[in-house]
């Protein structure tokens, strides 16, 4: 269909070729000229100044061909980038959300995921916010980059073209973790993409779903909940989930401080309604609810598996 792994990487390459290009030649060119002028026009062959007439045939080829040349430019660079701005109507939408320091990816479905799964040769519109600083969410593999600004409504698309994994990360300095904000797009066959996007949070065969938390696990690393919580004693965004279970946590409570001891039911509440209690040295509203998100039995999983963490803290 097309040469590249998304429909805009030959435009893109062509204008970047054809101004190198001409950059090129002009500084070869004018370095060359430089030089020749030097050793030409060097005191000792010519210790007297001698005054010049202008040249009106000079003046006229040096402004015209570097106009020329200059709108060739726009020309190539307007027809690469243009279509980046037509969005095709039949394109799927995916709501990408941009926050210190991770992206996530909502599907029409309702399904999340931190990594963007799309169908190949079709087209594929991302719906970009940001909930807090300005991100930037760039593909180079695709010649895609977009400011994610919060507050305003912003959009790209593209159509991937081969089968494969390829770099998506964060291209504005957006803070402390900013290297963090770094995933992939995901570029499976249409019905691979399909039964991906039908099935709910990825499930384990049965024998790697027996051991303790496996399953759990799987699930905080696809909700992206590792962008702030981290298993082994770190603190990030968030606390680390470190020996947490059945251990005792300053929080607060509609204002006031109050000791509880982390079980099933404090989890589960913190997942549902983060606002309720706020662990105290960290802000409240940074983790957003997961209501409608995490099923009863997904929240049961990453129970099982926060209470495999150790138990010291
Ligand atoms: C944007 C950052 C962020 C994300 C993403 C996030 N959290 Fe949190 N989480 C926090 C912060 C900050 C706190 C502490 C303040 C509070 O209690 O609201 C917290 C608190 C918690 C607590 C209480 C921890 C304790 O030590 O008492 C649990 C449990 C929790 N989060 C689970 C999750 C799960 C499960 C997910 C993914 C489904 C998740 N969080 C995603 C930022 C985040
Ligand atoms: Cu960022």
């Amino acid at each position: 269909m097309f040469t590249g792994n998304s429909n805009f990487v030959s435009g893109v390459d062509s204008a970047f070729v054809f101004i190198i290009g001409i950059s090129t030649f002009f500084l070869v060119g004018i370095t060359a000229v430089i030089i020749y002028f030097i050793y030409k026009y060097n005191s000792k062959r010519h210790p007297v100044a001698e005054e010049i007439e202008g040249s009106t045939r000079l003046e006229i080829i040096w402004t015209i061909i570097p106009t020329i040349l200059v709108i060739m430019m726009f020309y190539v660079g307007w027809h690469a980038y243009a279509p980046e701005r037509i969005i095709p109507k039949e394109a799927m939408k995916v709501k990408v959300t941009a926050q210190e320091w991770s992206w996530r990816f909502q599907y029409e479905n309702g399904k999340i995921a931190d990594t963007l799964y799309v169908p190949a040769n079709k087209s594929v519109a991302l719906e970009l916010n940001s909930v807090d600083v300005i991100h930037s969410l760039y593909i180079p593999a695709f010649r895609l980059k977009e400011d994610v600004v919060p507050g305003r409504e912003k959009s790209m698309w593209f159509i991937a073209a081969n089968v494969g994994t390829y770099d998506l990360f964060c291209a504005e300095y957006c803070g402390l973790r900013h290297s963090y904000m770094l995933t992939a797009v995901k570029v499976v066959a249409p019905d691979q993409f399909n039964a991906w996007l039908a099935a709910g949070p990825v499930k384990l065969d049965s024998a790697a779903a027996a051991v303790p938390g496996a399953q759990g696990k799987l699930i905080i690393q696809s909700k992206a909940c590792i962008a702030c919580h981290t298993m082994d004693g770190t603190k990030l965004v968030g606390p680390s989930f470190k020996g947490i279970y059945g251990h005792k946590v300053i929080v607060e409570t509609n204002g006031k401080e109050r000791e509880i001891t982390v079980d099933d039911e404090y989890i589960k509440r913190s997942i549902l309604d983060p606002t309720a209690d706020v662990v105290k040295g960290y802000l409240k509203g940074q983790m957003v609810s997961y209501k409608g998100q995490l099923s009863d039995e997904d929240i049961k999983q990453i129970i099982e598996y926060i209470k495999t963490l150790g138990a010291e803290k």
